[in-house]
């Protein structure tokens, strides 16, 4: 059976990770399923956004899976973590926007899912937490570099070392979220993304993602002169003469 639903409107497709008995956490299978379907979004053409959700209303992911994870090896947990931190990477680069819509419970992995992709939004009732010290290990689903690189070290070492919950305000306030929305926005918003994702130059937000993330791991100048290549690489399509035409003609870019 299926543990993640796929919908799909005007090339933005949202993902809703299914696993309810265990307010969707992460196992094996779930982790497995996901690096497929992330798999075949890779070789969508026509793909302009995704959209990551937990079903239901109290998690959007419990963290990994305690049950699973309790009786492993050290060399068994090294491959559990490779191969999850394999797939969070494969939805970190996905070369097209990716938003998280965090609804309830983050904790453990499902912050650390979250933190992988591009942005986020949490509706009112969400919780974040990395409250894997209080079960004897460290965040191994990427917490402990990309926590820090979204909030600072310093921010980063209050949640982790103390595993505190904080909710969808504070999330905000610190930056690991964009925008608070009521539970019940949910589907509008994703309306909303699909409309914002889906009018703009599909080649233009593959090359602007490119940008930010490349430009990062890069000194200022080196990433200067990657958006320089990029922007000039924009002229060389159909893309940004339709952008620009529909503009000075007063019409809608048929992108
Ligand atoms: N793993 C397994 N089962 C879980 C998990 C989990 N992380 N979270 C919840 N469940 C199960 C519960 O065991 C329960 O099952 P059952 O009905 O069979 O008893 C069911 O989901 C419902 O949960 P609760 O009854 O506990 O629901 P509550 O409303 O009372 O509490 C909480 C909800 C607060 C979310 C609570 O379930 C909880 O604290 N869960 C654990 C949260 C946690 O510690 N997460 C971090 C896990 S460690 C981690 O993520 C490490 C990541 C690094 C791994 C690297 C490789 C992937």
């Amino acid at each position: 059976m299926s543990l993640i639903e796929q919908t799909e409107q005007a090339g933005v497709v949202t993902l809703t990770l299914n696993r309810p008995e265990a307010l969707n956490a992460l196992n094996t299978d779930l982790i497995a399923e996901l690096g497929s379907v992330l798999a075949a979004l890779e070789a969508h053409a026509g793909l302009r956004g995704v959209v990551l959700t937990g079903a239901g209303e109290k998690a959007f992911v419990a963290g990994a899976d305690i049950a699973e994870m309790r009786d492993k090896t050290p060399e068994q947990a090294r491959y559990f973590a490779s191969q999850a931190l394999t797939v969070l990477k494969r939805l970190e680069t996905l070369p097209v926007p990716t938003v998280a819509l965090v609804n309830g419970y983050a904790l453990g992995g499902g912050c650390e899912l979250a933190l992988a992709c591009d942005w986020a939004i949490a509706t009112d009732n969400a919780f974040f937490a990395q409250p894997e010290v209080g079960l004897g290990i460290i965040p191994g689903f990427g917490g402990t570099q990309r926590l820090p690189r979204r909030v600072g070290p310093a921010m980063a070492l209050d949640l982790i070392t103390t595993g505190r919950r904080i909710d969808a305000n504070e999330a905000l306030r610190i930056g690991l979220v964009n925008r608070v929305i009521a539970l019940d926005e949910r589907d509008a918003t994703i309306a909303e993304l699909t409309k914002q994702f889906s009018r703009n130059g599909p080649n233009a937000m593959r090359a602007a993602k490119q940008a930010v993330h490349d430009g990062q791991d890069q000194d200022l100048d080196s990433a200067l002169a990657l958006e320089t290549s990029l922007f000039a690489l924009g002229f060389a399509g159909e893309e940004q003469r339709e952008g620009m035409s529909a503009f000075l003609e007063k019409r809608k870019a048929a992108f």
